[in-house]
């Protein structure tokens, strides 16, 4: 059992948006899915944080933006490598928006990545150049939060990113298994897995989770 402290605890709902579920452009397989485990304890936490993929048109994780390239082809950037995706949650279209179902009015807090146009940002705390913040660890610590939950999409990217980063910024970190869903490219989940648990990640289904 994992046992909620309002006092200590935060919840990080990651890229719940319409891009990243069925019929979005970069569709995760069954994304929607998790729309029903957040709704579910996202009233259980006083402090709730929600994140928004959040790039500008010709963003640099396009495919789009790169001649002779294609969706799901890696690139060298100045920050390291960099998977090139379709076109999505573009700021201010549809496909940026929340699952319409998420019920984002307690949400504290919207952390929006990813608007640099020139670097990608899959972390809520750090953009991948991992220097960049977004301000979310000062955020977190001027609230006296020290444990994190996180669930959303997709967990061998943003939640496994902001996962990661949670870690390192001293927080401990639980996974909430049934709330997340990946991309899965050429093993990006178990290599995502393998790295959250060396990190000593706790994995919990949300039925584990007790007030
Ligand atoms: C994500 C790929 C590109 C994610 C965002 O939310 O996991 N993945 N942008
Ligand atoms: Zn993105």
């Amino acid at each position: 059992m994992q046992k909620i402290d309002p006092s200590r605890d935060a919840l990080i709902v990651v890229d719940i948006q319409n891009d990243f579920c069925p019929g979005g452009a970069l569709a995760v397989s069954d994304g929607d899915a998790v729309v029903a485990v957040a709704n579910a304890l996202i009233p259980r936490f006083t402090n709730v944080v929600l994140t928004q993929d959040w790039h500008p048109a010709g963003h640099t994780s396009f495919a789009s933006s790169h001649a002779g390239q294609a969706p799901f082809d890696r690139i060298d950037m100045s920050y390291g490598g960099q998977t090139l995706w379709p076109d999505h949650c573009v700021q201010g279209s549809n496909g940026a928006e929340f699952h319409r179902d998420l019920v984002t009015n307690s949400a504290h807090l919207v952390i929006r990545k990813g608007y640099d146009s020139a670097i990608d940002s899959y972390s809520a705390f750090y953009e991948n150049d991992q220097t960049t913040p977004t301000g979310l660890t000062g955020y977190l610590r001027t609230c006296g939060i020290s444990r994190v939950f996180l669930l959303g999409l997709a967990t061998d990217y943003c939640v496994h990113y902001s996962t990661m980063d949670a870690r390192k910024e001293g927080f401990d970190a639980i996974v909430i298994e049934d709330g997340c869903r990946a991309i899965d490219l050429d093993g990006s989940l178990a290599r995502a897995m393998a790295d959250m648990k060396a990190a000593e990640v706790i994995f919990s289904t949300s039925e584990q989770v007790a007030d």
